[in-house]
């Protein structure tokens, strides 16, 4: 068992106005731009409450989705790795994160065609990295990522997804060998070793919720996943995501955390 990540930094960007026209599989409807910035300024708040410092990018309309930034690379506190996302339309928004990510880190590595990978797929359970293999990450792209892994001491798992959107969409970590999981997840052979927080299906998306230094930070409106994660001691801050979860995204992706 590693020790907790102690997160000192935070990447975050607006959403544009482009941003309701972005790629979505959900049916929840169009979002409300006023309430999209007013929730956005609410995660971004309750990231400073986590005691991070925030790199704030400004809007960029030509790229819908990229308020998402956790699809645009995977970090550790040793190095970062550029991905290669796998919609078209999201594919350029690397280039910013990249010259973003100059300014704190020095030791890159790159996922490359053919190989697609998103960072939502990517989940980090001390010094072992599970990958889902999505609509979005293709096998190449996760063995690439499993090779930069191995090369830098750490396990890869390649996990293909059935159900869930991203990897991420149904399962987090918390540190201490305890997950949060819901779906597909719940008796999946690779997360049968660790202690489980679950999550029952009209829950679902409430397992994407993000420990941040003392705070988990989970969706408003799931009081049985945040009264399971207080009586085992942890701290919540709840945030309505209801425009976030139109376009498919959930508490993980709004941020890269380093
Ligand atoms: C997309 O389809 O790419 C965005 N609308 C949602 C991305 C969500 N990102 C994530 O789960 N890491």
């Amino acid at each position: 068992m590693g020790d907790l990540i102690l997160y000192k930094h935070v990447i975050v960007k607006t959403p544009g106005k482009s941003y309701v026209n972005g790629l979505t599989t959900s049916d929840l409807g169009t979002p409300d731009y006023e309430k999209v910035l007013q929730q956005h300024a609410s995660y971004v708040e309750a990231l400073k409450k986590c005691g991070v410092s925030v790199t704030h990018l400004p809007a960029s309309e030509e790229f819908p989705d990229s308020t998402f930034v956790e699809d645009t690379a995977v970090l550790t506190q040793e190095f970062a790795v550029i991905t290669n996302p796998g919609d078209v339309s999201r594919n350029s928004e690397i280039k910013e994160i990249e010259s973003v990510l100059k300014g704190f880190y020095a030791n890159f590595h790159y996922i490359n065609a053919p190989g697609t990978l998103d960072g939502g797929d990517v989940l980090q359970v001390d010094d072992q990295f599970f990958i889902g293999i999505s609509n979005r990450t293709n096998e190449e792209g996760a063995r690439q990522l499993k090779e930069i892994l191995k090369s830098e001491g750490y396990k890869g798992t390649i996990v293909p997804l059935k159900e869930f959107f991203h990897l991420k969409t149904g399962i987090a970590y918390l540190g201490n060998d305890l997950i949060v999981a819901a779906g597909e997840f719940l008796d999946h052979p690779n997360f049968a070793q660790y202690k489980k927080i679950t999550v029952s299906a009209e829950d679902e998306y409430s397992a994407n919720c993000i420990l941040v230094n003392d705070y988990v930070i989970i969706p408003k409106g799931y009081e049985e996943t945040t009264r399971r994660l207080n009586e085992v001691g942890f701290k919540t801050i709840e945030l309505d995501m209801s425009e976030f979860q139109k376009q498919d995204g959930g508490l993980s992706c709004l941020s890269l955390r380093f």
